[in-house]
């Protein structure tokens, strides 16, 4: 199959610039909130809909493609060969409920397992992150630098809320030793702010879909990716996982081995 990662580029940035806008108008309209394995586990006919969308968009697109997607709309998924498209609809599905703001759409693409493009949108900033090692990463039609590698003393750290309240693998000795602790509450746009340099970690359990178009990005800005056990990432399952500056992370499994 060949491959043309700017073309893929092209086509995610239009798809996400099309689901941007839909959700925009869509966020004012009639809400259906559902809960799925807890009561903190939404899902909304947006996330439904938007999912649809995406997955067919990309079908037509790419009719040998395969999708990995949280909504139950892709296809199953056994092995990372071929073009494999990671799709999250509404990434902070809380956010979206219950404040309008805050939340992204993800797609990641990968071929026979290499990350390929990722394209990430938030909806309300109107603001793409997007492309891969090949053609380089943009916001919107900019170009972006890679973020400086700060060490941990120098940056805002982003951990998921119930993993620090948890002190899970004893986190807070990490988020102590950082300029400060925030939580933004979805994946899609704290990739952004570690990507153009305004976070300096992001730690957090994370399913393939919450992983993929981040990943692509931040590995290609330089920075490090890792699961917490430090084996390799493993697209078709849910890990922990840190992602920062490579000074970051190392400091962080330093910090976290040493508890
Ligand atoms: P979601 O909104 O697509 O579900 C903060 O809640 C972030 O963690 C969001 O990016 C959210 O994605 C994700 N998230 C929520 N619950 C999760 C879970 N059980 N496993 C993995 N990621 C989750
Ligand atoms: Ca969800
Ligand atoms: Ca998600
Ligand atoms: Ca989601």
């Amino acid at each position: 199959m060949k491959i043309d990662s700017k073309e893929i580029d092209n086509f995610l940035v239009g798809l996400l610039k099309h689901v941007g806008e839909s959700l925009r108008e869509d966020s004012i309209k009639k809400m259906s909130v559902a809960t799925k394995k807890n009561r903190n586990d939404l899902v909304t006919n947006f996330d439904k809909k938007t999912e649809k969308f995406i997955n067919s968009e990309i079908k037509k697109a790419y009719p040998e493609a395969t999708i990995v997607s949280e909504e139950g709309y892709g296809d199953s998924v056994k092995d990372m060969s071929g073009l494999v498209f990671f799709v999250d609809p509404i990434d902070g599905t809380m956010n979206f409920v219950k404040r309008g703001d805050d939340f992204a759409s993800m797609i990641g693409a990968y071929i026979d397992g290499r990350p390929l493009i990722g394209a990430i949108i938030d909806v309300i900033g109107e603001k793409i992150y997007h492309g891969g090692k090949e053609i380089g990463l943009f916001v919107n039609d900019e170009k972006i630098d890679n973020p400086k590698d700060l060490p941990l003393v120098e940056g805002l750290v982003d951990v998921s809320a119930p993993m620090a309240l948890a002190n899970k693998f004893n986190v807070q000795s990490v988020i102590k030793k950082s300029s400060g602790f925030r939580v933004y509450g979805s994946a899609g746009i704290i990739f952004g702010h570690l990507l153009t340099g305004k976070e300096v970690m992001y730690m957090s359990y994370l399913a393939p879909w919450d992983l993929a178009a981040g990943r692509v990005m931040c590995e290609a800005s330089g920075m490090s990716v890792v699961s917490i056990d430090d084996s390799p990432i493993n697209m078709l399952e849910s890990q922990v996982v840190i992602v920062g500056t490579q000074k970051v992370v190392s400091e962080a499994l330093k910090t976290l081995k040493a508890r």
